[in-house]
């Protein structure tokens, strides 16, 4: 091994040895660490990187186990920073080994000239701010330290391995080894009784090749994994083609990816698909060997909804089956306790006996050998796959860390990591984490982040340097929101689910939480730029002769999926929906609908007519597929008073019909300009007049029926209440109102904090209110049920939404309910839009809050909860808890 050569930058004699002074230092010597250096030198930096290993690579310097390779298409899992780089180097495989993903970053190191400002074999034990300075002081086991204005680890997020929590390890005597750590000396395993424990990549991936070595292999096997053929070769000709035809295009459809790897965004939802389709599929994508692709591209609900990821998780333990004949051997290998995709799957597959220890744990290790509850197995040799403490290992190694205000980073982060963007924590200063928890890390292309990433941090230093900022730190405030926007994320895929190093849950006494970002590559980068333009977003920047400058806030606020559909909906430069006019309006809202994912299956939609005041209205009829007679909810569409229909709301009814187990009748009221006020108010209550004269003949339960709708249809259904108190029936048990119309004025401040931007748009609320209602008319309860008398009205659930223009005046009626003694439950929807909730399977943040809706449903009808639909799962948390104010 070279030895290190360190550039003599500035250097100052300390008691302990010498001081290094640098602008930048940088921990770690793999991906990150080796482009972040070219990227500070060429900035004009004085820079150096400390690794505690002999030679560059990181992660693939120290896991060189028999097996190892990575798991994205080596063409992906590249720099591309460089096109003469990229023609220079050529992959020999699809998915490259151990040993030439490390010779590719030597040749990096050599083509860049880095190694001579590495400091090899340095680990580092200390890291201090000191505020006086405005320098971190890294104390290192050399004894030689290093002052620098900038400090940033480079760390890796797989590089710390899990200690073995079993006990006796210390009494082996046999050889033990780490998947993690593994010997850069031949290992001779030949002719030997060898034990793996762990079966995770890099236990499935050495297995074969130990079996290969051993006279006999034992492998202890505590979770089933989902294990896939790799077809490993030449890189494929497609993806290579592909590339190879517009390499700049490639990379860069990679960055603006949801994984870091160019895949479409798949549209079809498994329920849209037959059987033969999905199987059609699933072979495809078997037969592909691509962990991205049968990760993304079979239907677009496989890693968010449960069923969607059950139907796949199945097709894989049939092939399971196939392939393997024993068939107890079979169902061992068989996951059943996580769904597909929540732990990362392993390209390859054992073919060895195994011990079950879900049947007979390992008791403790002993001088000879491993000791089940049931057996002893003598060995001599034992290799740990037992994994690594994820993401936050590696920088916790460096302890303390102690930031301003003489704070401890593992104190900090005692109950989980906290950061600002997975690249800042608030409280320490200058100091950078490269793929850290809070960022797309692991559950992306790492080669894609990690240059993402040390981009942004350099840009950011030189951006500094220029406006005379010496030092910069994230706030509490941001650090917070992005906390918020993390686990709002981690609800939207199914990490949540599993026990998993992603969550932490793999280490005894380690706090649990989904550490990636879970938002996906594309948008975190969109996200990180947002902060840059917005002036720094959330970042307090101070230096010695310029203003200290904070502009503090939350960069998303937003729940992820709205946002996404809120940018595409930007992104397609729609004119205003009221300069369509009113048809115009209802073509472009069909042709909106048409687009969207078609709603779930119920046991039967029947669609008839039902008598009106002034004629017949159509009508939609949801009913369960439980056996009858159910309880029935009348339900008003949104659109203003003049736009949808019984089928426009036909994914939520499906889906609140689903949750409930109740009928919903979907109603068809006439609408504006045609048809003003209050026609739409009296089609309600006649409507809902009609359906209680005749649940029977619908199926449904006699006797009070309840009402739901949406925006107009909330103000529809709350009116439907007022009226049936009026004039004498018919009973209603429950009012559902989710973001009702309920005022005639737009004073109130969400009608200016949401005027625009949120789709439902104050400008195209005064159009529906003009087509509907003339000003005079505006006070007339039957409009505004505000303004009415609101004592004796049936219990309420009354949801609003944080960025819509009515939240305010659905919290006011909800409001003068509780005032009037009403029973009300109000949920305010943080971070969701106006239709959020009826937006099924595309804000799939909006299932909590149908969750309480259909909770509520229930209530009202006296029937107890019902919880059997796999996304109930989806953890509340703080997005969208309801509060009762009033009993
Ligand atoms: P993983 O994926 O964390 O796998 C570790 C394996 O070791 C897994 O099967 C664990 O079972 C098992 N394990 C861990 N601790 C024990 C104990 N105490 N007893 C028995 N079995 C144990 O780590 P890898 O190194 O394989 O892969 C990490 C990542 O590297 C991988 O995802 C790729 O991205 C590259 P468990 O599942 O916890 O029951």
């Amino acid at each position: 091994m070279p030895e290190a050569m360190v550039a003599s930058s500035a250097s100052e004699a300390t008691s302990g040895g010498t001081t290094q002074q640098v602008d930048v230092a940088v921990v770690g010597a793999g991906f990150a660490g080796l482009y972040l250096l070219h990227r500070l030198r060429k900035a004009g930096f004085t820079a150096l990187v400390l690794e505690e290993a002999g030679d560059v690579g990181g992660t693939w310097y120290w896991n060189r186990y028999p097996g190892a390779r990575c798991d994205i298409q080596t063409i992906d899992y590249s720099y591309t920073f460089d096109p003469e780089l990229e023609s220079a180097w050529k992959w020999s495989e699809k998915y490259a080994t151990q040993p030439e993903i490390l010779r590719y970053l030597g040749f990096v190191a050599d083509r860049y000239d880095l190694r001579r400002d590495i400091r090899f074999g340095t680990r580092i034990t200390q890291a201090t701010w000191d505020q006086a300075a405005e320098r971190w002081l890294l104390t290192t086991d050399t004894g030689a330290s290093v002052s620098c204005r900038s400090y940033i680890m480079a760390t890796g997020c797989l590089s710390a391995p899990k200690p073995p929590e079993i006990d006796g390890v210390k009494d082996f005597k046999g050889e033990v080894y780490f998947t993690g750590r593994w010997p850069h000396d031949e290992v001779k395993l030949a002719g030997k009784r060898v034990a793996v424990i762990g079966t995770g990549s890099s236990g499935i991936q050495s297995i074969p090749l130990i079996a290969e070595q051993a006279a006999h292999l034992t492998v202890f096997q505590r979770t089933p994994n989902f294990a896939l053929p790799a077809h490993n070769g030449a890189a494929p000709a497609d993806r290579a083609a592909l590339l190879e035809g517009d390499r700049a295009g490639y990379r860069e459809q990679a960055r603006w990816s949801l994984a870091g790897v160019p895949w479409p965004q798949q549209m079809a939802v498994s329920w849209q698909l037959s059987d033969a389709e999905r199987r059609e599929r699933f072979e495809k994508a078997w037969a592909a060997g691509d962990l991205v692709y049968i990760l993304t591209q079979l239907w677009a609900d496989q890693a968010v909804d449960v069923d969607g990821n059950a139907l796949l998780a199945e097709l894989i333990r049939e092939k399971i089956r196939a392939i393997v004949k024993d068939p107890e051997m079979a169902a061992a290998l068989s996951p059943h306790d996580h769904p597909f995709g929540a732990k990362r799957p392993c390209l390859n597959r054992p073919n060895v006996t195994l011990v079950n220890l879900r049947q007979e744990p390992i008791r403790s290790i002993t001088a000879s050998g491993i000791k089940t509850d049931k057996r002893n197995f003598d060995v001599e040799t034992i290799v740990f796959a037992t994994g690594f403490d994820a993401m936050t290992g590696a920088i916790m190694a460096v302890h303390p860390i102690t930031g301003r205000d003489g704070k401890s980073l593992s104190d900090v982060w005692a109950h989980g990591p906290q950061t600002y963007l997975g690249l800042t924590v608030a409280g320490f200063p200058n100091l950078f984490m490269i793929t850290g928890p809070g960022s797309p890390s692991v559950l992306s292309n790492m080669a894609v982040s990690i240059e993402q990433h040390a981009d942004w941090v350099v840009d950011r230093l030189i951006a500094m340097r220029e406006a005379g900022f010496t030092t910069i730190e994230a706030s509490e405030t941001a650090q917070a929101g992005w906390g918020r926007h993390m686990a709002d994320c981690s609800t939207l895929t199914l990490h949540r689910l599993a026990n998993t190093w992603y969550t932490g849950a793999n280490v005894p006494g380690k706090a649990w939480g989904v550490m990636p970002y879970t938002g996906g590559v594309g948008p975190y980068r969109s996200i990180c730029n947002e902060v840059v333009n917005g002036g720094m977003l959330g970042f307090r920047l101070t230096g010695p002769n310029v203003a200290e400058q904070c502009n503090d806030g939350e960069i998303v606020r937003l729940q992820p999926d709205v946002r996404l559909v809120l940018n595409m909906l930007a992104d397609m430069k729609l004119p205003p929906i009221e300069s369509f006019g009113s048809q115009g309006a209802r073509d472009f809202v069909a042709q909106f609908n048409a687009s969207r994912p078609v709603g779930r299956p119920v046991g039967e939609v029947v669609d008839g007519t039902l008598q009106g005041t002034d004629g017949p209205l159509r009508y939609r009829l949801y009913r369960p597929a439980t056996p009858g007679p159910h309880p029935i909810v009348v339900y008003f569409h949104g659109g203003g008073w003049v736009l949808g229909d019984e089928q426009s709301d036909d994914p939520f009814c499906r889906d609140m019909c689903r949750r409930t187990g109740m009928i919903f009748v979907s109603v068809d009221y006439r609408h504006a300009p045609e048809h003003r006020f209050p026609t739409a108010a009296e089609d309600g209550y006649a409507a809902m007049r009609w359906i209680a004269e005749h649940a029977s003949e619908l199926g449904g339960k006699p006797g009070p029926v309840m009402v739901a709708g949406w925006s107009a249809g909330g103000n529809i259904a709350a009116v439907t209440c007022q009226l049936a108190r009026d004039r004498g029936g018919p009973q209603i048990s429950g009012q559902l109102l989710v973001c009702p119309v309920t005022d005639c004025t737009f004073d109130r401040p969400s009608y200016s904090d949401n005027a625009t931007g949120y789709f439902l748009t104050r400008s195209l609320m005064y159009w529906f209110w003009d087509l509907y209602c003339s000003p005079d008319d505006r006070t007339d309860p039957r409009v505004s049920p505000l303004r009415g008398n609101v004592e004796n009205l049936p219990p309420a659930f009354v949801v609003t939404c944080e960025f819509d223009p009515l939240r305010d005046e659905g919290v006011a009626y909800a409001q003068a309910l509780a005032a009037a003694g009403v029973p009300v439950e109000q949920l305010n929807a943080r971070g969701q839009f106006h239709s959020s909730f009826t937006m099924v399977d595309v804000v799939i943040t909006g299932v909590s809050g149908r969750v309480q809706m259909a909770e509520a449903l229930r209530r009202f009808a006296g029937l107890p909860p019902e919880r059997k639909h796999g996304d109930e799962g989806v953890r509340p948390g703080p997005t969208a808890s309801p509060h009762e104010i009033a009993a």
